[in-house]
């Protein structure tokens, strides 16, 4: 397979993941910032507190991009950077740095692709509730307007979330990530007011008439295999599917939310309470494209614990590759991914908005990384793409993360996706 000449090849990074810069230039406290001094949260007390840099050096990072001919780059924008508190008044600021960077990349011919939240919510919001709190979807859709208005003629990709299964269950119930909470009813309730969030921010860009822009969402996907052909494997993998990824799915394309979870989910945890203008004001915000980020299959049992609806199990066939997360290469879920949303989801427009691979990078030859691993990870994902756009996958981009290695969340500098 050949791709087309003007698909988007490209790298993909977030906001307290590379800028650092977090006390400059009048940029209030993120969950991030809250989270990552508390010790014991992040390996080897690290934070994001200089991370690359990017905020000074973007010039020179967006000279490596060109250097290595990207066509596209997409980053996150810091909401805390442009309303410092989460709302009222913008920092001018903020402002200037997102479109000095914008205007960089333009120069360098690099199409940027703007997500406006990757996953750090301003401290002052969650000291009022966080996501938890219905009114910080209002106030998310008020950030993402004033962000249309200053970089709409020239941003023409907008993603409203990245990965709000990870924001949700990660923040909320298994509190890997901030803000480190342990309750799985209110990560459901989250889950629930991120998607509610993204569709305002939707419905707030359609009333602009952005001219030859569009926006999306950006979900982490994960095929679902069985451990064994057995009826209550097969059943829970159904079930991790619905919990994973039809949970988000389903309502940015059809608008409702997949009834047999939702059942399990109000019985078990009388979550996530409902308005009734939420299932129209899903179906009424129709996405023009979505991402996928792809990074690994899931294996799923059954579980013999009471309440718990399936288990991940890890694979231990002969042979089978891991990158340094532990997590299994196997590309082949991002062909079974695109294929799947192409024919059960009315053939969207899609970008691979991450994929990517963290290794040990050790064996230095002369100075350089021979990362072969790498390499190899990204031509079987390349080519698992190609064979989904031979077979009319409409496929538009492909963003690599990550550009330089960065600061992982909870596990620091020690992964090096880069
Ligand atoms: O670093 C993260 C990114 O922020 C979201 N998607 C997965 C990446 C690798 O874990």
């Amino acid at each position: 397979y050949r791709f087309p000449i003007d698909f988007l090849w490209g790298a993909a990074t977030a906001a307290y993941q590379i800028e650092g810069a977090v006390r400059e230039d009048g940029r209030g406290e993120t969950i991030w910032d809250r989270f990552s001094a508390v010790p014991g949260n992040i390996f080897g007390g690290h934070t994001g507190e200089a991370a690359c840099d990017h905020y000074h050096r973007y010039r020179e990072d967006v000279e490596l991009m060109r250097g290595m001919g990207l066509r596209s780059y997409r980053f996150s924008t810091a909401w805390a950077r442009l309303l410092p508190s989460g709302k009222g008044p913008a920092n001018p600021k903020g402002l200037d740095f997102y479109q000095r960077l914008v205007d960089a990349l333009l120069e360098a011919g690099i199409v940027p692709m703007t997500t406006l939240y990757h996953w750090d919510l301003p401290q002052a919001l969650q000291d009022q509730g966080g996501w938890e709190n219905r009114d910080t979807t209002r106030f998310f859709a008020d950030y993402a307007s004033l962000l249309f208005d200053a970089l709409g003629d020239r941003v023409k990709w907008w993603i409203t979330h990245n990965e709000p299964y990870v924001a949700a269950y990660m923040g909320y119930k298994t509190g890997e990530h901030a803000p480190g909470i342990r309750d799985e009813a209110r990560a459901v309730q989250v889950a629930h007011h991120l998607l509610v969030s993204h569709a305002l921010a939707v419905q707030a860009f359609r009333s602009r008439a952005i001219a030859g822009a569009k926006i999306g969402i950006t979900l982490n996907l994960h095929p679902a295999y069985p451990a064994t052909q057995q009826p209550e494997d097969l059943q829970a993998a159904s079930l991790f599917d619905l919990y994973q990824n039809r949970w988000f799915l389903d309502p940015v394309f059809r608008g409702s939310y997949p009834r047999e979870l939702l059942e399990i989910f109000l019985e078990r945890l009388a979550a996530p309470r409902l308005q009734e203008e939420d299932l129209p004001l899903f179906a009424s915000a129709p996405v023009d494209f979505l991402g996928v980020n792809y990074y690994f299959r899931n294996l799923v049992r059954r579980s013999e614990r009471p309440g718990q609806l399936f288990r991940v199990v890890p694979p231990d066939y002969p042979g089978a590759r891991f990158t340094e997360m532990g997590w299994e290469v196997w590309p082949e879920g991002l062909y079974t991914i695109l294929v799947r949303l192409h024919r059960e989801y009315g053939q969207p427009e899609l970008c691979v908005t991450e994929n990517g691979a963290a290794f040990p990078d050790e064996r230095i030859r002369d100075g350089r990384i021979d990362d072969e691993d790498r390499v190899q990870f990204l031509r079987e994902h390349f080519q698992a793409a190609g064979r989904a756009m031979a077979e009319g996958v409409r496929l538009k981009g492909y963003q690599v993360w990550t550009l330089i290695d960065n600061f992982e969340w909870a596990h620091g500098f020690s992964k090096r996706f880069g």
